[in-house]
């Protein structure tokens, strides 16, 4: 018997040597991902993924599992912003596929680095379109939405292509990236030392890219020309993660700056010289405009018009896009580069004798700021309730005051805009909010997705319309237990909570169930919920819930009439002539 027993064994021991180590696409797929340091994946299981998310986990990468797709590709998308590094997020084919699409066009409109891992349905099957599980062409509908997408066939080139979709994502002018992996693909069988030599480890993948001299010197000798500069800092800029080098960049300058929404904190909003709060005045009265990381769209009003004032002005513009130079208006002094090395070579060229930007301007800027500060402060203490949204908001502003590192999720109309006005932002990539496109429904992704990343606490203040889109991932909160603090602006709708539908029947089509009960949510989850009535309700939950660490939502009550018809930008409404209001 002995004797059998090391026949065996002896046998087996000549198997092993002559059958060669083998490996498959799933293994490769996740070795590609882990050889290039992603460390979270961001995703909905379901065929043909879900081994692939099961073996992810098992390796040691760390998989979240979402409630929708779309929600998982914002958690994907915010943390490319967070990290420079493409945020991944993976789905299943067709349905499954298009939730995430939103989130991959919305991380490339932004400029946010994001790899949209799809499975997909069999070609030969999708192209006869002959009816298979789940068919769709989706490298073909992803492509116009992306900055790139590619498809990978054969197991031998799982390495590239991930290669490919980093590389692609984080260089240049960051975005979305698709990467098509069929079905087939993750049973594919291979040599395993051939798999190991098929990976790539992406060296440099965002390469510096130093901006020309002459446009260097061009730049300064503009801002040097100026008598009312102006520095107005973009999430570009956040992005970059310069931020010594942009703080003392403004610094030197003298120059009052402007930081768009998620630029904010990148200096506090309470710099000395930080225009925020005087926003008309310097956008009309500037003579040349540095924009960093800025682009001059729709929130910028393009550059042009009413808001800009008629006194000629000059802009610098420092992006790493040269197609963005001329975009909107002329470009007196484009400096293209990535910001980081952009600005370094700008401040060096400042050297340490810049003249100080002209007092007369300083004065002017400073006091329309420190008007419109006191004007807006006794608002800010009302403890009316129900709550008005300068009530709520001013306990949400004291309380990220004495929190600095907490990260501020914001989204909604009203609740957006005052929002962005009232709570300041102390230090860089402190605010996340609806970006390029106004898009609700970033909430909870991004809630999760800043938790994962930063291991920071998250207070994350939302429209109760805002939150409708991305609320059944509290159930995601409570799961994996994320220090995220939900406030609902809850004013029964969308804008207001008082529109009456004229025809009788159906309610209005922008008003909500009236005195709903959002914190009830949560508790179906293990969370905490409070139905917070007035600001000194609201402080005291917030700081319990920012204390303990624990999943919270608070309902904030708002009164219904409080808010406006989308918020600060009404006058984007097209209006007839025939109906004018
Ligand atoms: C995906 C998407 N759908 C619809 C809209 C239009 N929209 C803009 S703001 C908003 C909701 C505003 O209501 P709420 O979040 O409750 O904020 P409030 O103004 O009431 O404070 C909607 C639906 C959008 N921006 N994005
Ligand atoms: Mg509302």
């Amino acid at each position: 018997m002995a004797e059998a027993v090391t026949k065996e064994q002896r046998n087996a021991d000549v198997a092993m040597k002559v059958e060669p180590e083998r490996t498959d696409g799933f293994s490769l797929a996740i070795d590609a991902l882990k050889l290039n340091g992603v460390k979270t994946i961001y995703g909905v299981p379901g065929i043909p993924i879900t081994d692939f998310g099961r073996m992810a986990q098992a390796s040691g990468i760390r998989v979240l599992s979402f409630r929708h797709e779309q929600n998982a590709g914002y958690a994907a998308a915010i943390a490319g912003f967070l990290t420079k590094k493409p945020g991944v997020c993976l789905t299943v084919s067709a349905p499954g596929f298009l939730n995430g699409l939103t989130a991959l066009a919305h991380a490339t409109t932004n400029c946010f680095p994001m790899i949209l891992i799809s499975g997909s349905s069999e070609r030969e099957i999708v192209d006869l379109q002959q009816g298979d599980y789940e068919e769709m062409d989706q490298l073909a509908i992803a492509k116009p939405l992306c900055k790139a997408a590619f498809r990978v066939l054969h197991a031998a080139d799982i390495g590239i292509g991930v290669a490919r979709a980093i590389r692609a994502a984080v260089s240049g002018r960051p975005g979305g990236v698709y990467l098509d992996l069929p079905a087939k693909l993750f049973g594919q069988v291979m040599d395993a030392e051939a798999g190991r030599k098929s990976l790539v480890k992406v060296i440099d993948a965002a390469p510096a890219q130093i901006p020309a001299p002459e446009a260097i010197k061009r730049a300064l000798d503009v801002l040097r020309g100026a008598k009312r500069p102006l520095i107005i800092l973009g999430k570009g800029a956040a992005y970059a993660q310069a931020d010594d080098a942009i703080k003392s960049i403004v610094e030197n300058s003298g120059a009052p700056f402007l930081p768009m929404s998620m630029a904010k904190g990148l200096l506090p909003d309470t710099h000395p010289q930080c225009a925020g709060a005087a926003r008309s005045t310097v956008l009309k009265d500037s003579d040349v405009v540095m924009l960093i990381g800025a682009r001059l769209n729709w929130l910028l009003t393009h550059g042009k018009g009413k808001s800009w004032g008629d006194a000629p002005k000059k802009f610098i513009q420092i992006d790493i896009e040269p197609k963005e130079m001329d975009s909107n208006v002329e470009i007196a002094a484009p400096v293209v580069g990535d910001i980081g090395s952009c600005v370094a070579a700008l401040l060096s060229g400042m050297g340490v004798n810049w003249p100080a930007a002209s007092t007369d301007w300083i004065k002017a800027v400073t006091s329309k700021r420190d008007e419109n500060v006191a004007k807006m402060a006794p608002r800010l203490m009302n403890n009316n309730s129900p709550m008005d949204y300068h009530g709520a908001l001013g306990v949400l502003r004291t309380i990220v005051k004495q929190r600095p590192d907490a990260i501020l999720v914001n989204e909604g109309a009203n609740t957006l805009d005052l929002a962005r006005g009232i709570i300041d932002v102390y230090q860089p990539r402190k605010r996340l909010d609806v970006g390029t496109w106004g898009v609700m429904g970033i909430g909870m992704g991004y809630a999760i997705g800043a938790a994962v990343e930063t291991g920071k606490p998250v207070l994350a203040v939302e429209g109760d319309s805002a939150f409708g889109f991305s609320g059944m991932e509290i159930e995601t909160i409570c799961r994996y237990r994320l220090p995220v603090c939900i406030v609902v602006f809850n004013n029964d709708g969308i804008y207001r909570g008082t529109d009456v539908n004229s025809a009788g029947t159906d309610p209005a089509t922008t008003v909500f169930v009236r005195g709903s009960r959002y914190d009830k949510m949560i508790e179906a989850f293990g969370g905490v919920g409070v139905n917070a009535t007035s600001p000194d309700a609201l402080k005291r939950a917030v700081n319990a819930a920012m204390d303990s660490g624990n999943p919270t939502l608070i309902n904030a009550v708002i009164d219904p009439a409080a808010g406006s018809e989308s918020g600060r930008i009404g006058n984007l409404n097209p209006q007839s002539a025939l109906r004018k209001k």
